[in-house]
């Protein structure tokens, strides 16, 4: 526990309904003591809200009506005191409160500094600690039921159930190897580190869904020009946000915009025709839309399906060539090409016939653009438990490389003393994601992340 007590102001900045200051610590009740005079005299009463005002204690003066609440130490965020004083919701009467919390003795919190005690005094671990920022920070109603998940401790029960598992295994090596002439009864690792291994590969394999529920990804239209890009890029965003003209090289420069398709948060690129242009502003738009088809996860190669390929598609579909796309015929109110023509690797990729002017395939194309993301999986309904951060991802990566030569050492024979290394490095990263094994480095890291008050 802390011999200091911190404060902040919870709500965001601007105006709202109420605005609320609140603090942690040992003084925390003693401080709004001095600053709340109850409406109804008497004690506060912990986790009992109560109506008065606060007031200036220097001066007597009114600063404004509150609600207060005490939680007393543990039953509350931090698992130590916490009052929050509610008041309405303006800069000034917020400020003013915060200020008198201050000179009575707080000290303005450090971003995240709520959740760090709350972490470290136990209450939570660090992986549902690290759920509170995604909870705050979700954009769609999938990331927020994934943060809702880790919040809950199932990736920390996880995590803990494989750790134990290799306790027991480095616990069973290590009396081997240090006490070689006691009687041990000989044990068969194999099992135990074969199942910790495969729990480790699934939560990993969850990682690569998790990440593009939680951060997104960037796709990128690329096409020749007047293919209807723009065209496909408003259709998807049911907006009129790119300029569309039936001129060859009307967008010049790149355009991006947010957009949720199934649950998934995308951010959708609109770039320049590319082709070989004699023109030095198409040109340097033509750059553009090379970086972005380079920067992002997805490609969306759009091809005009009324005419058969030209030479610049050929080019372009041969830089798509190392990225993930996916094909999209456009215009195909009007015509459809035979696909027989295609370049063989083109004839892989997975294909969306669409008409950006009438709608028709625009939601198998959000579907297949899904999919595509997913890794050819579709989205898992309702499924919250998956790996979704890449510092989570990170540390199984290396568990699993540990893990894995743990596995291949014992099934090979390997001396026993050889297993440690692996066993213990293992043990070490799995406690990164819990926060068992974490120095104050990585904590200060991650905890900058949060926002003041949190
Ligand atoms: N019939 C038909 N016309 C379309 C379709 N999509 C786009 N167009 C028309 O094709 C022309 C070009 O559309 P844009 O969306 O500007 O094409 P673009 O690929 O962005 O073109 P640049 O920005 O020049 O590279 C416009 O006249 C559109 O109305 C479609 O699905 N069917
Ligand atoms: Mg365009």
């Amino acid at each position: 526990m802390y011999a200091d007590t911190i404060a902040a102001v919870a709500t965001p900045p601007g105006e709202g309904g109420v605005g609320i200051v609140r603090l942690s610590g040992p003084a925390a009740l003693p401080i709004a003591t001095q600053l709340f005079r109850p409406q109804r005299p008497g004690p506060l009463r912990s986790h009992q809200v109560r109506f008065g005002h606060i007031i200036n204690p220097a001066t007597g003066a009114v600063v404004d009506e509150a609600l207060t609440v005490w939680m007393a130490a543990p039953r509350s965020f931090t698992r130590e005191d916490v009052v929050e004083l509610s008041v309405h919701g303006g800069s000034l009467p917020v400020q003013a409160t915060l200020s008198l919390c201050l000179a009575a003795g707080a000290r303005l919190a450090r971003p995240g500094e709520f959740t760090l005690r709350a972490f470290l005094n136990g209450r939570l671990d660090l992986s549902q600690a690290e759920a509170t920022l995604d909870i705050i920070r979700a954009q769609t109603d999938t990331a927020l039921a994934l943060a809702q998940a880790q919040l809950g401790g199932w990736l920390a029960r996880e995590v803990r159930t494989v750790r134990q598992a290799l306790l027991a295994a480095l616990a069973y090596v290590t009396v081997v190897v240090d006490f070689p002439e006691d009687e041990v009864e000989p044990q068969d690792l194999g099992p135990h580190l074969q199942a910790s291994l495969a729990t480790v590969e699934t939560l990993l394999r969850s990682a690569d869904q998790g990440l593009i529920y939680r951060q997104g990804a960037r796709v990128a239209l690329v096409g020749v020009p007047n293919v209807g890009k723009s065209s496909l890029l408003n259709a998807l965003l049911r907006a009129d946000r790119a300029i569309v003209t039936p001129i060859p090289g009307t967008t010049r420069d790149t355009l991006e915009e947010s957009a949720n398709l199934d649950g998934v948060p995308v951010v959708l690129i609109d770039t320049a025709g590319m082709h070989a242009s004699p023109d030095p502003v198409e040109r340097l738009g033509i750059e553009r839309a090379r970086a972005a088809l380079a920067g992002a996860d997805l490609a969306l190669l759009v091809l005009d399906a009324t005419r058969p390929l030209s030479a610049d598609d050929h080019a372009l579909a041969a830089l798509t060539a190392t990225k993930p796309t996916l094909v999209v015929w456009n215009k195909s109110d009007v015509g459809r090409m035979s696909e027989s023509a295609f370049p063989a690797h083109l004839r892989r990729l997975a294909t969306v016939h669409t008409s950006a002017l009438t709608g028709a395939g625009l939601d198998e194309l959000a579907q297949a653009l899904v999919r595509a993301l997913l890794g050819g999986v579709p989205p898992a309904a309702g499924e919250a438990h998956l790996v979704s951060n890449p510092r989570h991802r990170d540390a199984l990566r290396r568990a699993h490389e540990h893990l894995a030569a743990a596995v291949a050492g014992w099934t090979g024979g390997d001396p026993t003393d050889l297993l440690g290394g692996d066993l213990t490095a293992a043990l070490n990263a799995l406690g990164e994601i819990t926060g068992e094994t974490v120095g104050d480095d990585l904590l200060d890291l991650i905890f900058a992340r949060f926002c003041v008050g949190k």
